[in-house]
């Protein structure tokens, strides 16, 4: 084990809503988890959930400087409450994905040379050819999709080489609207550099003090890496905008060592000057790492976006869903599927049939019956990924469209509808529930335990949680402390074998499937009828 219980491991997590922290020992133990709101705790960048909406409602981005400067207050707070950085042996950490930074020239030498009197956003805050950084909620590149797909001869060949179809929120295509609206931001960015740095990349940046390498699993989330040979595409590269292998810099295992902290850290935390940064990735990649996945299991993430995700060793990419590199396996994948109206939509019906209070939430869940005497519901406040549609959709028992619900029922409307679209996709991606199928849940609505006996209904499954809710932050302090062991030849499992294991909240109400076996047909069918209608107005406009 590297180093026992006085060593210990960092895992960040540079979310959409927060940046968080949890620290493990040598033991596995968790000895330290903090956090930064953006909104309330640097009001100043005014976000709402950690972004600015713009005008068109579709372009959505970050201010890169709130990420720097969330990460000084941090570290600040962690250093207040007497934290011991000296323990820590190696760091690690994820970051949204396919969100990018773009930094602008002359940034490397600042993160080179970086002050340690000064804090980190007085220093960087020149150093960003773009303030504001696109990040994963954005759905503004429809045109740079089409462009990029039709330039590699269709969707599916796409979905060939990189595991996706184009996505708009990929970073591939919202590097070539940056490259077409923005041409002289883009011309501001080194050429022959690492350049533009995925979120989780240009975090590790930070700790280095060098620009720092995409890992293989969140580079699989630009549309632009080919999955198979791990290794930039070059026909992608070159639809999306000019001379971007260099602006990208090189591809890294998502197990590398990096390189040490910089003098920055160690002068102003007294991190010691041996202490690793190893490759940061994806949040849901850092996810499957915290959650400990195995094959044959289903991850649900229920947190701003809601994702289901699956460890798989023989993928075939298809329009639909996500195949990624494993962060854990080199010769794994995972598949992922992805809903961006997760958290918004639960806290909005909560806030207007509840009051504002979860147990009431909760309450309502409990005074409903499974399946809500046939009452469906889908709550797509923004434009979804998964399907593709807008707008809120309520239907009553006999398939009729009606504008309203009562609240209990418009609160079992929401979950049911959010988990019944989960279990639909997954199985159109070929996933089986058998009868050792295990769920395992994370994210924010993960501690609700009638959220999640809805969760183990539809999917007929029972749904285990771990202890932290932040598996992200937790799977990177686990990544971080596997590549020291690593070069021991130890593979993720073994250096976890000791950590504690995931704990069974809840099973299956007796008769579950009978009650959405028929469902699952139902919403399946009404959602290709909306898709059908959405297309059909697209058509008309
Ligand atoms: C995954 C996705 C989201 C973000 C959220 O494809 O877009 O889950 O990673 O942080």
């Amino acid at each position: 084990m590297a180093g026992g219980a006085d060593s210990c491991f960092l895992g960040f997590d540079f979310s959409t809503q927060q940046l968080k922290v949890i620290a493990v020992d040598g033991n596995l133990e968790v000895i330290v988890q903090s956090s930064v709101q953006f909104d309330s705790e640097l009001p100043e960048f005014r976000t709402r959930g950690g972004v600015h909406i713009h005008d068109d409602k579709l372009t959505v981005t970050s201010p890169a400087l709130m990420f720097v400067k969330a990460l000084d207050v941090l570290l600040e707070k962690m250093r207040n409450a007497g934290f011991d950085f000296s323990r820590v042996k190696a760091i690690s950490g994820s970051g949204q994905q396919h969100g990018s930074v773009f930094w602008r020239k002359g940034a490397r030498q600042t993160l080179n040379h970086l002050d340690p009197q000064k804090h980190l956003h007085l220093q960087l805050q020149e150093c960003f050819a773009l303030q504001d950084c696109p990040v994963w909620m954005d759905s503004s590149t429809s045109d740079q999709c089409q462009f990029l797909e039709a330039a590699v001869g269709g969707a599916q060949r796409l979905a060939d080489i990189t595991g996706s179809r184009a996505y708009e929120r990929f970073t591939g295509s919202q590097i070539a609207k940056i490259y077409r609206s923005k041409p002289e931001e883009f011309s501001e960015t080194e050429v022959k550099l690492n350049r533009i740095s995925l979120i989780s990349s240009f975090a590790s940046s930070l700790f280095l003090g060098d620009y720092a390498p995409i890992d293989f699993s969140d580079g699989s989330g630009m549309n632009l890496m080919d999955i198979f040979e791990r290794r930039w595409s070059q026909v992608c590269l070159d639809a999306a905008a000019p001379q971007l292998a260099e602006r990208l810099g090189d591809l890294t295992p998502s197990a590398a060592v990096l390189g040490c902290v910089s003098l920055y850290y160690t002068e102003r935390f007294g991190f010691a000057p041996s202490c690793k940064v190893v490759a940061f990735t994806g949040d849901n990649p850092g996810s499957l790492a915290g959650m400990r996945l195995q094959e044959g299991d289903l991850a649900v993430s229920l947190g701003t976006s809601d994702t289901v995700f699956l460890w798989i060793r023989d993928p075939r990419p298809s329009t639909e869903g996500h195949i990624f590199c494993n962060p854990v396996d080199c010769g794994a994948y995972m598949a992922l599927i992805c809903f961006k109206n997760g958290s918004f939509p639960r806290e909005r019906i909560r806030d207007e049939c509840a009051g504002g209070s979860w147990e009431r939430f909760s309450a309502a869940l409990r005074s409903t019956p499974m399946g809500n005497h046939g009452n469906l519901g889908m709550y797509f406040d923004v434009m979804e990924i998964t399907p593709p549609a807008a707008g809120v959709h309520r239907f009553n028992a006999e398939g009729q469209r009606v504008s309203w619900f009562e609240q209990d029922v418009e609160i079992r409307a929401l979950l049911e509808g959010q988990f019944l679209a989960k279990r639909v996709h997954a199985e159109k991606l070929g996933y089986k529930i058998l009868a050792g199928t295990r769920v395992l849940a994370t994210g924010g609505a993960s501690s609700n335990k009638d959220i999640l006996q809805v969760l183990s209904d539809v999917f007929n499954a029972p749904v285990y949680t771990i202890d932290v809710t932040d598996s992200a932050c937790l799977g990177c302090a686990y990544r971080a402390l596997h590549a020291l062991e690593a070069e021991t030849g130890a593979s993720f499992t073994e250096t976890l074998r000791n950590a504690p294991e995931p704990q069974l909240a809840v099973r299956p109400t007796p008769g579950a499937q009978e009650v959405y076996a028929p469902l699952m047909l139902r919403y399946a069918a009404l959602e290709a009828q909306l898709l059908k209608d959405h297309q059909k107005s697209l058509h008309l406009l």
